[in-house]
């Protein structure tokens, strides 16, 4: 256990799915001792991919939280998904952890998700860790390799090492600090020579390194022009200092399920990488924690993981939630290690712990006290950019469905799930169709809840497209006391966007005044329903002008279903048109795929607005009818090879073509 946080690394695997991020939490217990075999994805018995979904996937769905001893430090670990849907999640971590190791293999060096990994790693300002894995799946060219990670990752890396193989085998590295060789057997580490025809490579690469870590410090740079050498603890200090100001970042290599290199990979974590840098001593200081995940675990219910940024949380203090405004009682704080956890009293600045059932408390909150209220910018996700409609099956499962998504919601800051009052639909959205379907998944094998899915229905509305008059009678005689009602309206078209007028132009009390708001109310209603496919009338003026009333028959309600048949019989008469709305799409691809990018949007009937050029990317601009963007994201990652993104937001209504209109209309006619 550390005692300082001098002692402690917060270190985010980050990188592209499957790159070996899970497996290399299973190595790194092995090599702390903690485990005695290593786990694997392939079986579902990693300590990282807990979950049953993610064992029945394969992959990392929710990060997931641990803590290593390594050489007297404690080194927090958070292993997080890789896969292009989730992958927005690593934000969170980004913000708690000061250092990443980017996991990265040969062949996923150009891959989007890698690439999105990398970007937030940079936009959050962490120190990284380079770690090329899965050395032993094929040979490659070492300077090949080199050049191209550096191509890609716009930085100057710097490999630590060279990779030691023999025929087709990936057997262990050159240290080029200590020049020292090491292959591995079992996970057994064993000093060997260097290889001959590694020397020049060995040479080469370690100029480099000098040359670079002299960089960092004048009087290294002296020393180094001086003797061409410097001592191995200069070469640390170098390192600490070039990664620290973001100078370089260090490469490294090795096999996570082949055990190869890992010893030296923490060794780097602890010897380069920076510790959580603090303000003051935390004892003196006031708390303020931010909880940067919810889990829902088996048993014990949601779990809150949060950082200490100053001072320390205790279990069974009360604490003042900033972004909630309001107190929150400490329950039982915990270690965690992946899905299992051990109590204790306090986690203190610069360290990350869990905290059981907060009542008030949410994903981005901030925890302080009254006294000294911390905020803390927000944790920020994308929009989510796909949405489905869920029913349930059964009668019985519509609460359940609703109290098992709004747990979902909690634990999932990408996503969201809406009533659609207009269409009575529960609309989940998320970041992708693979995401959405793994929710439903959930929905049914953690809360037993079967739902059916649809598209979500698109709200199309009707207006007019002529001025025209109509009269609105209502006469009933029923024994005594009668009703009467009678209006004559006009109605008028108004620009897009402008909703609904009513005017009331009667003169000399044809209709009595007392009678007016039920005109207008009656015409409301009739708005609701449209006549010709029953969606929201908008858009136009009804005048009252004209009517008669009856002393004794008239009434508020004769006056109301009087105005509702008179506004539809002028609707009939006002050539009534179907409007869809119109979303703003914002797309981002490779230049390549700019071509296809554009194809697609034409074929869903999109009009582009403009392209703008940026380094290696092409951001369009569109309009597009939402009723032509069912499964876009999927077909966008297929046409760019998971290298587009985009983000949509509603802007207007447009009249819908008329033969598609038509279909709409017999379409609700049929289901009527
Ligand atoms: N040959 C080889 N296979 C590896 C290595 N590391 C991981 N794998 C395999 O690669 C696959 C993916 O590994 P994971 O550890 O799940 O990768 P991940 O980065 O956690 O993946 P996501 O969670 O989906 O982002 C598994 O089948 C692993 O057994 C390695 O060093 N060598
Ligand atoms: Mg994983």
């Amino acid at each position: 256990m550390p005692t300082s946080s001098e002692d402690l690394r917060n270190l985010a695997i980050i990188g592209g799915q499957g790159t070996g991020k899970t497996s290399l939490v299973e190595a790194f217990f092995y090599q702390a001792k903690l485990i005695n075999k290593m786990g694997s994805v392939a079986q579902g018995n990693t300590l990282s991919d807990y979950d049953q979904i993610e064992k029945k996937r394969g992959f990392s769905i929710n990060p997931s939280l641990f803590h290593l001893p390594w050489r007297d430090h404690k080194i927090n670990l958070l292993d997080g998904p890789g896969f292009t849907d989730f992958i927005p999640r690593i934000r969170a971590l980004l913000r708690v952890a000061e250092t990443v190791l980017m996991v990265v293999t040969p062949s996923t060096l150009t891959g989007s998700e890698t690439r999105k990994a990398w970007q937030y790693a940079r936009e959050e300002k962490a120190f990284p860790l380079i770690f090329l894995n899965k050395m032993d799946e094929e040979i490659v060219d070492f300077s090949e390799l080199t050049f191209r990670i550096e191509k890609e990752f716009s930085s100057l890396c710097l490999p630590l090492q060279i990779p030691i193989t023999s025929d087709k085998s990936f057997l262990g590295v050159v240290d080029l600090i200590g020049v020292r060789g090491k292959v591995y057997e079992e996970g057994k580490a064993k000093e060997v020579k260097i290889p001959k025809d590694l020397e020049e490579e060995v040479k080469k690469f370690r100029k480099k390194l000098l040359e670079a870590v002299a960089e960092t410090d004048d009087t290294l740079i002296e020393k180094y022009l001086e003797r061409e050498e410097l001592t191995e603890a200069e070469i640390k200090k170098g390192l600490r200092d070039g990664i620290s100001s973001h100078t370089f970042t260090p490469l490294l290599f090795g096999s996570a399920t082949k055990n190869v290199g890992i010893d030296l990979l923490l060794d780097a974590v602890v010897d380069f990488l920076p510790s959580p840098q603090l303000k003051e001593s935390a004892e003196k200081e006031s708390p303020s924690a931010l909880v940067f995940q919810t889990l829902l675990e088996a048993h014990l219910g949601e779990l809150n993981l949060f950082k200490v940024f100053s001072g320390a949380l205790s279990s069974g203090t009360t604490v003042y939630n900033s972004t909630k405004r309001t107190d929150e009682k400490i329950g039982q704080i915990y270690l965690m290690q992946g899905n299992s956890r051990e109590e204790t009293p306090r986690i203190v600045a610069g360290d990350i712990g869990a905290v059981a059932k907060l009542k008030n408390t949410d994903t981005g909150d901030v925890l302080c006290t009254r006294e000294n209220p911390v905020t803390l910018p927000p944790l920020q996700f994308p929009e989510p950019n796909t949405s489905i409609a869920l029913k349930p099956k059964g009668e019985k499962d519509e609460k359940k469905m609703s109290m098992a998504l709004a747990k979902l919601v909690k634990v999932d800051p990408l996503l969201k799930i809406e009533m659609d009052k207009e269409s009575g639909q529960a609309i989940l959205s998320g970041t992708g169709e693979v995401h959405l379907e793994i929710m439903i998944d959930r929905l049914k094998t953690e809360f037993n809840v079967e739902v059916q899915t649809e598209q979500p229905k698109v709200p199309y509305r009707e207006t007019i497209t002529s001025s025209t008059e109509a009269q609105g009678r209502y006469k009933r005689q029923t024994g005594g006391h009668g009703q009467y009602g009678d209006v004559w309206l006009r109605v008028r078209p108004l620009p897009r966007g402008e909703g609904f007028k009513f005017v009331n132009k009667i003169k000399g009390g044809v209709v009595p005044s007392r009678y007016i708001p039920s005109v207008e109310k009656g015409v409301k209603e009739a708005l609701t329903k449209g006549i010709l496919a029953s969606y929201r009338l908008v858009d136009l003026e009804v005048t009252l002008f004209d009517g008669t009333y009856h002393p004794v028959d008239s009434s508020d309600i004769a006056f109301h279903i009087a105005a509702s048949i008179g506004l539809k019989k002028a609707i009939e008469q006002a050539k009534p048109i179907l409007l869809e709305p119109i979303v703003e799409l914002e797309v981002e691809v490779p230049d390549e795929f700019l071509g296809d990018a554009n194809g697609d949007l034409n074929s869903r009937r999109g009009k582009i607005l403009e392209v703008e050029s940026s380094r290696e990317k092409q951001k369009i601009r569109a309009i597009v009818p939402l009723a032509e963007l069912h499964n876009y994201s999927t077909s966008l990652r297929s046409i760019t090879q998971g290298r587009g993104a985009f983000a949509k937001k509603f802007s207007h209504y447009e009249r819908v073509p008329d033969e598609i209109a038509q279909r709409i209309i017999a379409q609700t006619k049929k289901s009527n």
